[in-house]
């Protein structure tokens, strides 16, 4: 472990007041040795195989067609966050900036000017690192005010620290009358934006406006998550095969992370579920540490990440291979929901309407058999449905594991054409529960 890389990225991402940078070495003579930035590579096109900048363009005229002509847009990414000692957490852009910008690096904001009284054409002004020399040495190569206007459709481009400076000046004399932002997202930022303007506009939320866009995926959003979904499934079918009595939960996590990797995929779109036996019964449990025994379940949910974009899967496994045949029945009952909401699915569907038919059918089901005990009615009116249907159905996927839900209209969510969803129905029946006959404690399922 290097200790000057950190002291290098702390002076170069820290370091920063409003309007100004300070560089490493103050003090140092003008040349410091080392190389020159001219002696690294020029950074790769970004995404050359499936995005262009005509995809971002697209999503930023959305948004100004949705904004007042007396609006500006400023949206940064998020901050990079120390873990311990000198290591950093793995960075990824903030989903509202990439959305906006397909742009990937930290230290990065994006301002967007309406056309209108100010200005005659719509354009992007982006903020960026530069391409210096001993950043690039520790950090590796910056796109750089060049790198952006040439791939990313700026209009115009400067280094970060100048952001201060000029949307002082943009703001000056009331030219917008409104701020629309996510400065929440990184502290720096905010902090040089509230300096810089003196008689601050009104700056409302962006994330509103970009989530409602959001909903309807393009035709590139939809293969990225399919690249995503494709790979989860390759894992998914080894996992399946590998899957034995005394297995650790890790090691199945391990195959998961190997599998998506190899294929190109950058990460887990969110932390790693394995959980068997009670395990089972924490929703989001991802300590995976525990042995998987002859007879238990094997809950698994995971999703690759591809191009920033999520898959979101979940399975429930016999560890031996075979359900019980109390297992076989909760996880059939499951089975059966999940097929018949795909079914129904389409748009112009309830969002709410699949939901409760989603729940009143396991419920059903579950009286019927006498798994548990009761009476519809008083299940549905006292919430103890939730119990066992502790989470909601559905839920959109994209940036964001958990994407963004549209809005509502006269109180209920449509389903739209090139919407994407995962579907999770799942019933959890808790060792214990007296309304719950004993063979089916711990028997639990999510699909
Ligand atoms: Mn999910």
């Amino acid at each position: 472990m290097y200790t000057t890389p950190r002291n290098i990225s702390v002076l170069i991402t820290r370091l920063i007041v409003p309007g100004l940078l300070i560089l490493p070495f103050i003090g140092c003579e003008e040349k410091a040795t080392g190389p020159d930035e001219s002696e690294f590579p020029e950074k790769l096109a970004p995404y050359e195989t499936f995005y262009d900048a005509t995809t971002f363009k697209n999503k930023r005229d959305d948004l100004i067609d949705q904004i007042p002509d007396d609006a500006i847009v400023v949206v940064t990414t998020n901050d990079i966050y120390l873990r311990n000692g000198d290591v950093d957490y793995d960075f990824r852009p903030a989903s509202t900036f990439f959305y906006l910008t397909g742009f990937e690096e930290p230290n990065a904001v994006a301002v967007i000017r309406k056309k209108g009284l100010a200005i005659d054409e719509s354009e992007l002004v982006m903020f960026v690192e530069e391409r210096d020399a001993r950043y690039i040495q520790w950090l590796g190569p910056v796109y750089g005010p060049e790198g952006v206007v040439g791939y990313f459709g700026a209009d115009s481009a400067y280094e970060y620290g100048q952001f201060g400076s000029l949307i002082g000046s943009y703001l000056a004399g009331g030219a917008y009358q409104s701020v629309y932002a996510n400065l929440e997202a990184n502290q720096d930022v905010a902090d040089a934006f509230y300096s810089a303007v003196a008689d601050t506009p009104e700056v409302v939320s962006v994330d509103p406006i970009v989530d409602e866009l959001r909903v309807i995926k393009s035709a590139i959003e939809i293969s990225s998550i399919q690249k995503a979904v494709d790979v989860s499934v390759q894992a998914f079918t080894e996992a399946m095969e590998a899957i034995e009595p005394g297995m650790y939960e890790y090691e199945v996590e391990a195959l998961f992370d190997y599998i998506l990797r190899l294929n190109g995929c950058s990460r887990p779109a969110f932390p790693t579920m394995v959980a068997s036996g009670a395990n089972i019964n924490t929703l989001h449990y991802d300590a995976n540490q525990g042995q998987m025994s002859d007879g238990d379940l094997v809950l698994i949910d995971f999703g690759a990440e591809y191009g920033y974009y999520a898959a979101d899967i979940t399975r429930t496994l016999p560890v031996n291979g075979t359900y019980s045949p109390e297992q076989a029945t909760i996880y059939e009952i499951v089975l059966e929901v999940h097929q018949t909401a795909l079914d129904m699915a389409a748009p112009g569907v309830s969002y709410y309407g699949l939901y409760v038919f989603g729940r009143d059918m396991m419920l059903d089901r579950l009286l019927e058999k006498g798994i548990i005990s009761g009476n519809k009615a008083d299940i549905l009116a006292s919430g103890t449905f939730r119990q066992y249907i502790p989470a909601g159905l559905a839920h959109p996927v994209g940036l964001d594991p958990h994407d963004p839900f549209p809005p509502e209209e006269s109180g209920d969510k449509i389903l739209k054409e090139n919407m994407v969803l995962a579907f999770e129905p799942h019933i959890y029946l808790y060792a214990g529960d007296p309304t719950v006959d004993e063979d089916y404690w711990n028997v639990s399922a999510r699909i």
